[in-house]
């Protein structure tokens, strides 16, 4: 419950990770009374009823102050005004806490107070039923928080700042917790939905690294080919040309594969509505200079990883030109250095071009670049860490992310892998190198699959804004 524009959708839509409820900027966006189920394990647990507010609030405490011996007001309220058109969104709004519910109430405490603020307290408050307040806060002005407070620890048995827009998957759990506090009958429920939720949330967490192990694997194995007839080959430059395509193509899959996961992570963390502001990095294209910058290792850490899994490639082009004897040895890594295809001086793939029974098979691949693959880890875990920590009330808000240093400036990236150990470096980098032959389930699979589930559980609780830069 609250006024118009508290923010009560955006709370139940954050609470319930739906981001399909109807938030918008203009009060009065929620017309009727809906309830909405948190789901886990396809079992709704508890229920959530996001109304529309009051519409006269006054007239309901002078009925309710007049009748204040009534043991059961709002089942009264209802019972004396169900067939009155005047009240009927009132009713609608108390039918619910009539039948037993608890109340939420949702202010915006960047707001000061007002009497019609008071008024709702006050017939909150004498309703009886157990309640606790939420103190939103929709504009960052703080300096009315405190008056709220004191008011609200008044009339409420809980009084939680809880911001929609911001709350992490720890913080939801810390509300579900305090509403323990206000109905002692409702503990064994809430602890049976908290108990279901972390077992839920870690379930994501190793589907989310299933899919980025999986996402790797295809990545590391993708090859495209082409077969050209001898004589279609008229001219270097033809060459030239199939080879962009190639080139084109390969990128092309890998992009797909990378979409592909992350929709796969979106939906285990059930986000439908997903805008990114173009100043993201998740927004930038997978092999722009940007994304490599920011993301994957420092050059001295990713020589040490590829060194101990002996890496394919190190900073020189890798031309494999099987069964290729003519002179096209020099034009051909000409192009691939060019513009084609290269990341950090190397190239992202081998090509390979065979001449049997006149024709030319041309292949590019798998990704033979030592740093292509941290640099998709980094970007899948960067995607994965958004999921897990864009709350649902916040849908597609077009707020400005907050003013950070670019990190440009501060000489790091902004990946994941960097920060992890040698160790980790090779065993992820022994892990590209077996997947790209093609080996399932090794060891370092299992390993890397740890590593992952780590850096995702350590993801769930942070304020990951700045670094993602959103
Ligand atoms: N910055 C910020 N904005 C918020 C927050 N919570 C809600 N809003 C914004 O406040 C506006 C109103 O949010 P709603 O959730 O629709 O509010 P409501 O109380 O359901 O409004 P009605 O249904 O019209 O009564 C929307 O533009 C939200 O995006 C928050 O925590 N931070
Ligand atoms: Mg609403």
């Amino acid at each position: 419950m609250g006024h118009p524009n508290a923010g009560k959708s955006s709370v139940v839509a954050t609470l319930t990770e739906n981001d399909r409820i109807a938030i918008d900027k203009r009060a009065g966006t929620t017309t009727t009374t809906d309830e909405y189920p948190v789901i886990i394990d396809g079992r709704p647990v508890m229920m959530f009823v996001d109304t529309p507010g009051f519409q006269n609030p006054s007239d309901i405490l002078e009925w309710f102050q007049a009748h204040a011996d009534e043991p059961d007001l709002a089942g009264a309220f209802v019972a004396a005004h169900g067939d009155d058109p005047m009240f009927s969104h009132d009713c609608a709004l108390l039918r619910p806490v009539a039948e037993g519910a608890g109340i939420i109430l949702v202010v915006d405490g960047s707001k000061r107070i007002k009497e019609k603020d008071r008024t709702e307290m006050e017939l909150l408050r004498l309703t009886a039923r157990p309640r606790m307040a939420i103190l939103n806060n929709l504009s960052n002005i703080s300096k009315h928080m405190p008056a709220w407070q004191d008011a609200l620890n008044k009339s409420f048995n809980s009084v939680r700042e809880f911001n929609a827009h911001r709350a992490t998957y720890a913080e939801r759990l810390a509300l579900l917790g305090a509403l323990k506090a206000i109905d002692q009958r409702w503990e064994p429920m809430l602890d049976e939905t908290i108990r279901a939720f972390r077992d839920d949330w870690s379930r994501r967490i190793e589907a989310s690294a299933d899919t980025i192990i999986q996402l790797m694997k295809d990545a590391l194995t993708k090859r495209v080919t082409r077969i050209v007839k001898v004589d279609d080959i008229k001219s270097d430059d033809q060459r030239e040309a199939i080879q962009r395509q190639l080139t084109e193509a390969l990128q092309q899959a890998l992009r797909q594969l990378e979409v592909e996961a992350q929709q796969d992570i979106r939906g285990h963390f059930r986000h439908n509505v997903w805008d990114l502001p173009a100043t993201s990095l998740l927004a930038k294209d997978l092999f722009s200079e940007e994304v490599e910058e920011a993301l994957g290792l420092r050059q001295r850490q990713l020589a040490m990883a590829g060194a101990a899994a002996g890496a394919v490639s190190g900073g020189a082009i890798d031309l494999g030109l099987g069964g290729l004897a003519f002179g096209t040895v020099a034009l051909i890594g000409g192009v691939v250095g060019g513009a084609l295809g290269v990341l950090g001086g190397a190239a992202l793939a081998k090509l390979d071009i065979q001449r049997t029974l006149g024709v030319e098979r041309f292949s590019l691949g798998p990704v033979t670049n030592s740093r292509f693959p941290f640099v998709l880890l980094d970007r899948v875990i960067l995607y994965a860490a958004r999921a897990m920590n864009w709350a649902h009330g916040r849908q597609a808000a077009d707020e400005q992310a907050p003013n950070r240093v670019p990190d440009k400036e501060l000489g790091r990236k902004r990946g994941f892998t960097e920060s992890l150990t040698p160790d980790d470096h090779r065993t992820l980098a022994k892990f590209f190198a077996a997947a790209r032959k093609g080996k399932e389930d090794t060891p370092h699979e299992e390993q890397s699959r740890e590593i992952i589930i780590n850096i995702l559980r350590g993801l769930s609780t942070s304020d990951l804004d700045a670094r993602i830069g959103l």
